[in-house]
């Protein structure tokens, strides 16, 4: 049995949760990650020396890096659906999975504590409007990416970049600023939220 370790809350661990829901693969999933579970214990740390969540168990393989997690549990589990067959169209996918984790994340960290988790020391009114003027920027990106017209974000097939980058959408329309107009990302993110399988993931509980 497959079993994910990490708090519903951490959209690293919803990209593994709706891997999972997407390729309709049984698994447990076990509470860790402040504030529910403190993953700075030895029995944690001897999984992921990080103290970070999602870490994947598949009997006594483990593994730690969302990324790392969706991709492998779309090739082991999945047969491969959730990427494209042809090498340039999954460099592609995989471009748009790794921007997600790395690029468009890279600014919302000052907003989310200071607008969304109320974090004690997020006061500071300049770095917040800086923080959501570089946000807004990098959203551009994505707008200009989706407004292509593509179906999905990397071409005809949802793939784990589909997972990535909806779950990014959702970090910044759940969170309260003057969100810029990005028609092309409204319309991708309401077609993508209609998946079954990603429907608990897109929920509230962002922090
Ligand atoms: N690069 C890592 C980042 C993982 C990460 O930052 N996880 C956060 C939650 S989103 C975490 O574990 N924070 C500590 C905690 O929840 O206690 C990945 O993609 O898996």
């Amino acid at each position: 049995m497959l079993k994910l370790l990490g708090r519903i809350t951490s959209i690293n661990v919803r990209k593994a949760l709706w891997v999972l829901d997407e390729l309709g693969l049984a698994y447990e999933r076990e509470d860790w990650g402040l504030p529910i579970r403190d993953p700075k214990v030895p029995e944690f740390l001897a999984l992921n020396p990080n103290a970070q969540v999602p870490v994947l168990l598949d009997g006594d393989f483990v593994l730690w890096e969302s990324v790392a997690v969706m991709a492998y549990l779309n090739e082991a589990h999945g047969g491969g659906v959730l990427m494209p067959k042809d090498a340039k169209a999954r460099a592609l996918a995989m471009q748009w999975v790794q921007w997600q984790s790395t690029e468009m994340g890279r600014h919302w960290v000052y907003p989310l504590n200071a607008l969304v988790r109320k974090t004690p020391g997020f006061d500071d009114a300049d770095r917040l409007a800086k923080s959501v003027a570089a946000w807004t920027q990098t959203m551009g990106i994505i707008e200009a990416q989706l407004d292509k017209g593509m179906p999905f974000v990397a071409g005809d097939s949802f793939t784990l970049a589909d997972i990535s980058i909806t779950l990014g959408l959702h970090r910044w329309f759940a969170t309260p600023i003057a969100h810029a107009p990005m028609p092309a990302a409204e319309a991708y993110y309401r077609r993508m939220a209609e998946r079954p399988a990603a429907a608990p993931w897109l929920t509230a509980a962002t922090p």
